[in-house]
């Protein structure tokens, strides 16, 4: 069985909030006739294509079927309601998250299962000036959406991040409802750093993304919201980004200073082995490496951290999930099957130490857990 966990969607409605506007993010119309997406800082001025993929149903569950995939569960894409103002966030996501809801709801079921092939992902208005009640009524939507088994969630929060304590009230609804949050990152790091050379996307995508969602969990963890909110159940987009590698030097660096460490109950590692990562990283070593410090991360308080890797990575692959990113990263050729697909895959299937049980956990089982998907 294949699970995706990381799948996105411009719902109709969405789409047409996105022609309606008339600069980023939106949907323009150029010359040739043809829509294009504008979403991206710095992205030029022609857009790049867009189409049915990202808001039609049945071209998702084609891509579903042309690749093996049973079930997704689907989410919005970036920027989600990040540009709006708090009337039109709170009424936007009320009537988005009812629009998942029936999306899912409505989608065909597994053969002889009563399982739905499609679940999701709601989101919350969350954008400056916004009241908290008002973020308490589209958590509470979703916990009562059967389709729906989460969130997805950027790292503005309320414009100063997902650290910012006026969260609070938030983190604690989500936890209590046992709803998924999937950390997702839209705005990358300050495109100074990519100096002059036309390099395209590559760099936001390939390094600001994962870098921007490293930044928003750190910060997290160094907030103490995993000791307020131990029960969070946080998803983390491209495989978590910086955050395994950095790890160990984000503890040393907390050691190294007393306000910090204060704040936090655990060494910083430890709040590595409470979270979730897609397998989103193309590449079979990552996926190793991963698997393997998620496990030991929890360890390190013990002063038992330098077990065997293999059992390592077998333990720490059950927090992790296959993605496939759709419908972003398109082949040239609409008969080819996609790269993100085959690529994630091939990954999952040649991590050293994982045997045919990881394997399967990572490809579906792991989800179906996670998910409630049952
Ligand atoms: O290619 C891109 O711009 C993106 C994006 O915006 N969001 C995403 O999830 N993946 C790729």
């Amino acid at each position: 069985m294949l699970v995706d966990v990381h799948t996105h969607v411009y719902l109709p409605r969405y789409a047409s909030w996105l022609r309606s506007r008339s600069i980023a993010p939106r949907i323009l119309v150029n010359e040739a006739g043809e829509e294009r997406l504008l979403i991206l800082e710095n992205e030029t001025s022609a857009g790049r294509p867009v189409g049915p993929s990202y808001w039609d149903r049945n071209a998702k569950l084609n891509f579903m079927d042309q690749h093996g995939i049973d079930i997704s569960v689907v989410s919005f894409a970036n920027p989600w309601l990040d540009f709006l103002s708090p009337p039109d966030a709170e009424s936007l996501a009320r009537d988005l998250n009812t629009d998942l809801e029936e999306y899912c709801a409505t989608s065909p079921c597994l053969p002889s299962s009563s399982l739905n092939r499609l679940y999701g992902l709601g989101l919350l208005p969350l954008v400056p000036g916004i009241s908290i009640s008002s973020l308490l009524q589209a958590v509470s939507q979703i916990a009562k959406a059967p389709h729906l088994r989460g969130l997805i969630m950027g790292t503005k929060g309320l414009g100063k991040g997902i650290d910012d304590d006026a969260l609070d009230p938030v983190w604690k609804a989500i936890e209590e409802k046992g709803l998924v949050v999937f950390l997702h990152p839209h705005y990358g790091v300050d495109s100074s750093a990519w100096g002059d050379k036309e390099n395209g996307h590559v760099l936001p995508l390939a390094l600001g993304f994962p870098f921007e969602t490293t930044t928003a969990i750190t910060r997290f963890i160094l907030s103490g919201a995993f000791d307020r909110f131990p029960s969070s159940r946080i998803l983390l987009a491209h495989s978590g980004g910086t955050l395994p590698q950095l790890s160990s030097r984000l503890a040393s660096c907390i050691d190294h200073d007393p306000i910090v460490a204060s704040r936090l109950k655990h060494d910083a590692r430890f709040y590595l082995g409470k979270l979730w990562f897609d397998a989103v990283a193309y590449g079979p070593e990552e996926l190793a490496f991963v698997s393997e410090i998620v496990s030991r991360a929890g360890r390190y308080e013990s002063g038992n951290s330098n077990t065997k890797a293999l059992a390592d990575r077998k333990e720490g692959s059950k927090r992790m999930l296959f993605g496939t990113d759709h419908p972003f990263f398109p082949p040239l050729s609409s008969s080819e099957k996609w790269k993100s697909v085959v690529e994630n895959l091939e990954a999952i299937d040649s991590v050293a130490g994982w045997g045919e049980d990881e394997r399967e956990g990572v490809r579906a089982g792991n989800a179906l857990t996670f998910f409630d998907i049952q």
